[in-house]
């Protein structure tokens, strides 16, 4: 398996996290990158740094603007009064509020959902690497089959002009963007982590060429919590392309598994061209912040019935927080996977 990876993923590193009001270690940690490319090395797979396709392949699922104020932040910090090590806010634009301001609080207050998302120095450079990671794994599928993007921080909260839920660019639809132009679509989602993939649902939401499949945690007492839902089908000429699987906390490898083939069924109907995986190992039984209960087995269930599918696959990682499990489960599904070719 060809694995992309950038050192710049461990530029970002919140130390906080406002956990119901009450400051936690931050969940999405820099270690996780150094713990997901050893895991991916000690499996013996091939791994190669991205070359640099610039901001296009960024910009063609995200507002310029969005875009810009990410890469422009740490370097305007100066705007904000008695600023520390990173840009924060807690007061965000509500749905019926629709004035852009243009100061850099407000604009960050506009261009994220949550706490979860500060800028801090390296931040940028750490989201951008990823992106390129995910850039370079869509070519490679298209080439050779199949290719991991080892992305960090993740990407699938994000919406075409929003950060959240630890994530910036959404890398998984950067991935099937580049996938759906190579090969004039359509392509398909597939996202297993244990959250909704809101952003990537919300960025092809009226899309038919990019069909969106959501395995997760039932979102009504569980995050994103408002989206995720199973009658989200989408809209316009995407109605029909966007499928939520919610599964009831608790839910272990059988139900997954059964959700991740009705997954594969609506994917084998759409007759993509190629796939994109939304590789979160969030699912799994001891994750920190995880509401389901999948097993190693499990993992390698999933990797057996996505390999089988036999499309050209960009797996892109999204979740997967620190425990013993998360490198033996990224080793055990890409070993899975590349025996399923
Ligand atoms: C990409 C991804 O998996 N994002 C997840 C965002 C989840 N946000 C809510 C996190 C709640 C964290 N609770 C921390 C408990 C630590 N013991
Ligand atoms: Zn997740």
């Amino acid at each position: 398996m060809r694995i992309f990876h950038t050192p710049d993923s461990g530029r970002h590193d919140p130390e906080r996290y406002l956990r119901r009001g009450t400051p936690i270690p931050h969940p999405e940690q820099a270690a996780r990158y150094a713990i997901l490319r050893d895991a991916a090395l000690q499996g013996g797979h091939d791994l190669a740094e991205p070359a640099d396709h610039g901001l296009d392949p960024i910009r063609a699922v995200h507002d310029p603007d969005y875009v810009a104020f990410l890469a422009e932040a740490w370097a305007r910090r100066g705007e904000i009064p008695d600023i520390g090590d990173e840009i924060l806010t807690g007061s965000f634009a509500r749905p019926q509020m629709h004035r852009r301001p243009a100061g850099l609080l407000g604009r960050l207050g506009l261009y994220t959902a949550d706490t979860s998302t500060p800028i801090r120095a390296g931040t940028w450079a750490a989201v951008y690497g990823s992106a390129q990671c995910a850039v370079a794994a869509a070519d490679a599928a298209l080439a050779a089959g199949h290719a991991y993007a080892l992305c960090r921080p993740p990407g699938h909260h994000a919406y075409a002009e929003s950060a959240g839920g630890f994530c910036f660019l959404n890398n998984s639809a950067i991935a099937a963007e580049r996938m759906r132009v190579a090969t004039g679509g359509p392509v398909a989602i597939l996202d297993i982590d244990v959250h909704h993939g809101n952003g990537t649902q919300g960025i092809f939401y009226a899309r038919a060429d990019v069909l969106t499949v959501s395995v997760h945690a039932d979102p009504s007492d569980y995050f994103p919590f408002f989206a995720g839902y199973a009658d989200e089908t989408g809209t316009g000429a995407g109605a029909g392309f966007n499928r939520n699987l919610p599964l009831p906390p608790g839910s272990g490898d059988a139900p997954w598994l059964e959700a991740l083939e009705a997954g594969l069924a609506a994917v084998a109907a759409h007759r993509p061209r190629a796939l994109v995986v939304a590789l979160g190992l969030d699912a799994a039984a001891d994750d920190p912040i995880g509401a389901l209960a999948v097993t190693r087995a499990g993992f390698v269930g999933a990797a057996e019935r996505i390999g089988r599918a036999g499309l050209p696959t960009a797996l892109v990682q999204e979740g997967g927080y620190l425990c013993a499990a998360l490198p033996d489960n990224l080793a055990a599904f890409l070993a899975a996977f590349d025996a399923a070719r």
